[in-house]
């Protein structure tokens, strides 16, 4: 180091030498007071940790473009790239507040306690708060901080006599001495770093695990259950419901390859034992609140659905089938008392709700005017995997996700589209949602180089409740050519069709149009996914060689 003049030595500017080790001081009460919140989270509640409930926040305040678009961009991996943008802020904020408590200590630490503060008041404000006991995660976490903040900070001030360290100005040091020595506690500033850095690894690894564990009831009541036999079988799938096409989406979609759009950042995980439905508002008579028992003792019914998501574009991913077990919603709600409005009941909107406080609005007339409306128990041979739903989800032929397919369901309200608007409503997007006939190529790929000669050209076509008639294929500005279509299981699932393309060298464009039960031809006009759903036609690009 260079000679230091006496003058130069007043405590400020002594600090400043070390901003380095300031902000290292900021990433590790940073860490620290994250560690102490997940422990804390998984001691009190998962869901009211800072970063769950940040981010929570983060997702319901995201205008709908932008959820939009980050589904659209990073798809199922949207949540994984949120929490990464939460980390990054956050260490911006660490070294920010450290760099400050170098020169202002108590500020540094007070600015971690605000931030602490916002935490807590976010958490106890999400939709699924269970009180103020979600406020202790952040708060802790941010005492925590504040204090190694302050001692670590400490430690980079000039000491001012034997051992002690303070604030206030120091006493100078001799002329010769090197400034460094006097003016920082190097090695307590390394203990109570090193202290800090594994006390923080150890605290943060426990609440991992305490985590991993609280969700034990809820595995083992998943595990442990066996569906009984559905006293109405799903009709046998047709032969000739799925072709055997390389690339072509399979019928059933597989439970683990199954699209999963929610707004959960921990999947709630249920125990059976505890669950219950409540079902109440205008127009009933007989208030209900069910066990999970009081479902599996009812008549069960098996069907086969396709659920798609409003935020599909056209030719995307987020669209499924699967084979359903659950009971037939229109009876229970008949059994409450509840009338259509087409026969004088006094609401029009179902809203379901979720144990994580989310909402979702359908139509009380589609619910009950027969279409297999389930409260899902099961799916695909299997209870309802917790990602979708456990125990129990909605699931409604013919109608968008978000306006029907409620997951983790605790709550069932009858009430009118005048009179409430659910979470994605309030978003800007439609009351009201059937899904848009719709068809996907799935092979050939775009910009596939397939060799000339014969080519298959295969996809899935979709209109639940409707059904599908016909599926056309254009190659270029060609004529439209009838696709043969699979056998037709239900008119509530989507169908396969191909077509043998004999391909001549060049590029080419195929385009797919699919016409649906009541005899209306897929709509070429493009629209974007807000407010109901993406339409237009579904084209790609390829190069014969
Ligand atoms: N509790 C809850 N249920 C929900 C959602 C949600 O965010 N939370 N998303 C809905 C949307 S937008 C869709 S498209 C479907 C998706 O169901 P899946 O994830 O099982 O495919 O769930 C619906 N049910
Ligand atoms: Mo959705």
């Amino acid at each position: 180091m260079p000679h230091v003049s006496n003058e130069a030595k007043k405590p400020s500017d002594l600090r400043q030498r070390r901003p380095e080790l300031g902000a290292l001081s900021g990433l590790l009460a940073g860490f620290a007071a994250l560690a102490l919140a997940e422990l804390t989270a998984a001691a009190v509640r998962p869901q009211a940790g800072p970063v769950v409930a940040v981010g929570g926040a983060a997702i319901d305040r995201t205008p709908a473009a932008v959820k939009d678009w980050a589904i659209r961009s990073f798809g199922t991996d949207d949540k994984l790239v949120l929490q990464i943008g939460i980390f990054a802020v956050l260490t911006g904020l660490a070294i920010a507040l450290g760099l400050l408590a170098v020169h202002h200590r108590r500020t540094g630490s007070g600015g971690v306690l605000i931030f602490g503060a916002l935490g807590a008041l976010t958490a106890t404000g999400r939709p699924d708060s269970t009180g103020l006991v979600d406020a202790l995660p952040s708060l802790i976490g941010a005492l925590g901080g504040a204090v190694l903040l302050h001692t670590l900070t400490g430690r980079l001030v000039t000491r001012t006599g034997a051992g002690s360290v303070s604030d206030e100005p120091a006493v100078r040091p001799a002329p010769n001495e090197p400034a460094v020595d006097v003016a920082w506690d190097r090695r307590g500033f390394v203990l109570a770093a090193t202290a800090a850095a594994a006390a923080s690894l150890g605290v943060g690894m426990l609440g991992r695990k305490l985590k991993a564990s609280s969700g034990r009831a809820a595995i083992d009541s998943r595990q442990d259950l066996v569906l009984p036999p559905p006293a109405s079988p799903a009709p046998a799938v047709p032969r000739g419901a799925q072709f055997r096409v390389d690339g072509l989406s399979p019928f059933f979609t597989p439970n683990e390859r199954f699209y999963r759009v929610d707004t959960a950042l921990v999947v709630p995980r249920l125990d059976t034992a505890t669950w219950r439905l409540r079902i109440h508002g205008k127009g009933v008579t007989r208030e209900k609140t069910l066990t999970f028992d009081d479902l599996l003792r009812r008549e069960l019914i098996e069907r086969d659905i396709t659920l798609t998501c409003v935020s599909n574009e056209v030719g995307g991913p987020y669209v499924g089938n699967a084979r359903w077990i659950g009971v037939r919603l229109a009876d229970l709600l008949a059994e409450c008392g509840v009338e259509p409005p087409s026969r004088g009941g006094p609401a029009d909107q179902l809203v379901a709700r979720s144990v994580d406080g989310m909402t979702l609005g359908s139509p009380v007339e589609d619910v009950m005017d027969g279409r297999d409306a389930l409260l899902a128990v099961g799916m695909n041979g299997e209870p309802l995997p917790f990602d979708h739903g456990f125990p129990v989800r909605m699931v409604v032929p013919g109608l968008y996700g978000y306006v029907s397919a409620c997951k983790w369901i605790d709550d069932i309200e009858l009430t009118t589209f005048d009179n409430y608007d659910p979470y994605w409503v309030e978003r800007n997007w439609a009351r009201e949602a059937p899904i848009k006939t719709q068809s996907r190529i799935d092979t050939p790929k775009p910009f596939a180089r397939p060799e000339s000669g014969t080519v298959m050209v295969a996809g899935v076509a979709w209109a639940q409740h409707r059904g599908i008639e016909k599926v056309e294929v254009r190659i270029d500005d060609g004529p439209w050519q009838q696709a043969t279509l699979a056998a037709e299981d239900s008119r509530d699932t989507w169908r396969q069709w191909s077509l043998p393309w004999q391909a001549t060298k060049g590029g080419h464009t195929l385009t797919v149009r699919a016409t649906d039960g009541t005899g209306q031809i897929q709509t070429a006009d493009r629209a974007k996914t807000v407010p109901d759903g993406a339409s237009g036609r579904h084209t790609v690009v390829v190069t014969v060689e």
